[in-house]
């Protein structure tokens, strides 16, 4: 089966559903809602977030358990019926919803918190707990958890582990390569790998778990983590300021790391397109008068005084000479969300132009800003807009290319063009977002043909018959 949608991919010889294998999973997961055939249900868990990627899955299942999953891949192994395993389907890259008829694996119904140990500062939870809720849990510990991304409200902290995501705060808490301690996943044949650990050091062997962090669902469902929560701070403090160039931008971050050190926890950056999108689509005020250039510095720390005193001296400073132009500090929480939401919701304002190419990128910070220069002078003439912002902390720029609608014209002029370009400077096609669907043949602009013959070598040794998201992350060839 080809379909029109991907005219150039055959769907995988896999089985397709009869009413015996649905039957049979209603025996399996008894009770309300945890077995979807209807096609009204199916709907949103075909569509993924950008409503760019559309599956044709009949079924969808809502397992709670571990036991239940594994339950449910032995049949899906012995029978070969394909899996996509789905978390809060917010990922952006193609990934979450099914490519033909593959069956939705859901975690939204496994999202028991286990344990929160205050003294050490580890949780353990299942893999559906969508992260904005384990936030608002550990923070009533004085704990936060070490990501903060924009889908926060509903993401699971399954899907984060599967994508290895990045977000606002891994400046300062690291990746989750460091953060997680341990995970639990099943396997394609149903075998329950456990890699559950809560100690922070424990060299006997190799480290397993580090292959499901942002495995994207291939190699494995991931059924629970263990992660280490930072200590919440008694001040936290966000500057929104204008700046006249890029160049000041980077001035302004290197500077920050040398006066706010241990005190900066996130450093974001909009470029003027990108917060125009933000006040003339969702028609959010900015704080402040228009720029060329914005950025978000967040500090935290334990003394409040210390902490005003550092951040005013550093902020008038930067006035004096120049590298700012404009800026305030958010006075309360209120003031604090509505900055933090002109950043984390230019994803959603984007969408209301239409069709949006994205393109979440690594770049050496000198070459940062000219991708989206040498992208608007390219295809800025047949686009609605093209914006960049994002981690300017961890490298990481978000390209983001907007039309009424698909443009074969548009796409063409950017792709594989954009990709080229970032391989010429040595730079990832995926920073955070992982390739999921969309990306998956462009892997050797980031990486080498024996690192891919690996990969393919590790995702056969853990599913050999190939059920587990096919058409995701590795190439065909
Ligand atoms: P889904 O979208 O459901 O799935 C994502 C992938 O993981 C799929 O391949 C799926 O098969 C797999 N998967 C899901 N659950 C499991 C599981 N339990 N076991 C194995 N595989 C699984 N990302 C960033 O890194 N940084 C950001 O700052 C950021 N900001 C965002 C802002 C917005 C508004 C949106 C919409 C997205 C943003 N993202 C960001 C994308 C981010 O990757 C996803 O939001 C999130 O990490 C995926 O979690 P999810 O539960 O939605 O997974
Ligand atoms: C972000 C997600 C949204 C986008 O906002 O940090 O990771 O537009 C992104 O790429
Ligand atoms: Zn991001």
């Amino acid at each position: 089966l080809t379909s029109v949608r991907y005219p150039y991919l055959k769907r995988g010889n896999y089985s397709k559903l009869t009413d015996q294998d649905v039957a049979q999973f209603e025996r399996l997961l008894p009770g309300e809602q945890r077995v979807l055939t209807d096609p009204s249900d199916l709907e949103g868990y075909n569509t993924d977030w950008l409503k760019i990627c559309r599956g044709i899955s009949q079924l969808v299942l809502k397992p709670k358990t571990t036991e239940e999953v594994s339950d449910i891949l032995k049949i899906c192994n012995e029978k070969k019926f394909a899996v996509n395993p789905q978390g809060g389907n917010t990922g952006l890259v193609g990934g979450s919803v099914p490519v033909f008829d593959e069956i939705i694996l859901s975690t939204s119904l496994m999202n028991n918190i286990i344990s929160l140990d205050a003294l050490s500062g580890i949780l353990t939870c299942q893999a559906g707990c969508i992260l904005g809720n384990l936030n608002d849990h550990v923070s009533q510990h004085n704990l936060i958890m070490p990501l903060d991304l924009g889908a926060k409200g509903s993401c699971h902290i399954g899907g984060n582990l599967a994508t290895n995501a990045g977000g606002i705060r891994l400046l300062r808490y690291g990746s989750l390569h460091g953060s997680v301690l341990g995970l639990e996943a099943v396997l394609a044949n149903g075998e329950i790998l456990d890699c559950m650990s809560t100690l922070r050091k424990d060299n006997t062997g190799y480290d397993l778990k580090q292959l499901f962090i942002g495995s994207e669902g291939a190699l494995g469902i991931i059924t629970k983590a263990a992660i280490l929560c930072p200590q919440k701070s008694n001040t936290v403090n966000l500057a929104f300021l204008g700046l006249d160039s890029f160049n000041d931008v980077l001035d302004v971050f290197r500077d920050s790391k040398k006066h706010l050190s241990e005190i900066l926890s996130a450093f974001e950056f909009l470029d003027s397109e990108s917060l125009k999108v933000c006040t003339s689509n969702l028609q959010l005020a900015s704080p402040i008068a228009q720029h060329p250039f914005y950025i978000l510095i967040e500090t935290s720390g334990s003394n409040g005084t210390h902490d005003e005193e550092k951040l005013t001296q550093f902020l008038e400073t930067l006035m004096t000479v120049g590298k700012v132009k404009d800026g305030t500090v958010a006075v309360d929480d209120k003031q604090m969300q509505h900055i933090w939401g002109l950043r984390e919701r230019v994803a959603e304002a984007l969408l209301h132009d239409g069709y949006c190419y994205k393109y979440d990128v690594s770049l050496p910070l000198h070459d940062f800003y000219n991708l989206v220069l040498d992208m608007r002078s390219r295809v800025g003439h047949k686009a609605t807009r093209v914006v960049g912002y994002g981690h300017v902390g961890d490298g990481n720029l978000h390209l983001n290319i907007t039309s009424p609608s698909y443009d074969e014209e548009v796409a063409s002029l950017i792709e594989p063009f954009v990709y080229d370009w970032i391989a010429e400077r040595r730079g990832s096609i995926s920073a955070e977002h992982g390739l999921g669907f969309k990306k998956r043949h462009y892997i050797y602009h980031s990486k080498s043909r024996s690192a891919v013959a690996a990969m393919k070598a590790i995702k056969h040794l853990f599913d050999p018959n190939g059920i587990l998201n096919p058409y995701k992350t590795l190439p065909d060839d």
